[in-house]
């Protein structure tokens, strides 16, 4: 580990934001890969995003009332879309109906009530001209795509991803973590994409040296300040080469990250607080995930789990 990892193994236990434009389509952060999209067919949400309920100082209140130390937000996920005023595209939520920079007064508000800072920013990228097919594309089977692909040029894409990068590390105060995702290894299928492709050790020079500080997860292709299982809890403390790690369980309510709002498959606030003590027993954090509506709200649903876990948490933390 070169980050300080303490205030992190403190806090235990952080908040997970999925917030884009699959918001809207309130079916899976995934689904414009699932439904195989274009971005014309995907167009209609960039259109119409316009979170008139976003309230950033009560999803803050909601984390830190649940006992929450830190909380990560896609600043972009694998559609592309920006939530930032990024100088780099016109694919963020400035150019959207809500006219506005969606990520300051997030960081704002979580900070002002004292939790630490976490950007979760997608290696893939599902909108950008220069992204190239790989096995996870919405596009891998269309024939007038993978035509296109000498028009494309990865190194632009690269310069792209970094240069986001810095503006996340640069424009927003200190940034305690970021959370990259993911890379794709070649035994996966074709086009893996890794640390080479992503250029992953000049990128993590460049980090350090605007936030010297920074932790960073491990789906970079290069092993990381923390070790980030999904979706399940591991057996005993996670160790690698034989060394027990710093390691943060991601968990959904649910399922999905993103939205979805016919989902039945809500864990009850007992499984949660059981899930928290058995990871942070096994000594780790645990990221929960809250997928806010297009609209900018908490499902009700979540916002009851989180209530409950800070019920038990005022007595216990
Ligand atoms: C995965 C992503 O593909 C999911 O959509 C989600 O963001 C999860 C935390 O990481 O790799």
């Amino acid at each position: 580990t070169i980050g300080d990892s303490s205030w992190f193994t403190h806090a235990r236990f952080g908040m997970f934001i999925h917030w884009g434009l699959y918001s809207l389509g309130a079916r899976h952060e995934w689904m414009k890969g699932r439904e195989h999209m274009t971005n014309e067919q995907y167009d209609k949400y960039f259109k119409r995003f316009d979170p008139d309920l976003y309230d950033p100082e009560l999803w803050a209140r909601l984390a830190d009332e649940a006992g929450m130390g830190y909380f990560v937000v896609t600043t972009k996920h694998h559609e592309g879309f920006c939530l930032w005023d990024s100088a780099l595209t016109d694919y963020k939520a400035t150019r959207t109906p809500a006219g506005r920079d969606l990520l300051r007064p997030m960081v704002d508000a979580f900070r002002g009530r004292g939790l630490r800072t976490g950007l979760y920013y997608s290696l893939l990228d599902w909108h950008h001209r220069h992204y190239t097919v790989d096995v996870k594309h919405p596009l891998r089977y269309d024939e007038a795509f993978l035509a296109d692909q000498s028009n494309r040029d990865w190194q632009q894409y690269v310069e792209y991803l970094h240069g986001q990068t810095k503006e996340l590390l640069s424009g927003y105060g200190p940034v305690d973590m970021m959370f990259f995702d993911f890379s794709i290894p070649p035994e996966e299928g074709f086009a893996g994409k890794g640390k080479d492709e992503w250029q992953s050790e000049r990128l993590i020079r460049t980090i350090r040296e605007l936030q010297p500080n920074i932790l960073l997860n491990d789906r970079l292709g290069v092993r990381g300040d923390i070790t980030t299982p999904e979706q399940y809890q591991p057996r005993e403390w996670i160790r690698v080469n034989g060394q027990r790690v710093v390691w943060e369980a991601c968990h959904t309510f649910s399922g999905s990250w993103g939205y979805y709002r016919d989902e039945e498959s809500w864990k009850s606030v007992d499984t949660l607080l059981k899930m928290l003590i058995d990871t942070v027993a096994k000594g780790g954090n645990l990221l929960l995930n809250v997928g806010p509506t297009g609209r900018g709200e908490f499902d009700a649903r979540a916002i009851d789990r989180l209530k409950g876990i800070g019920a038990w948490m005022r007595y216990h933390k």
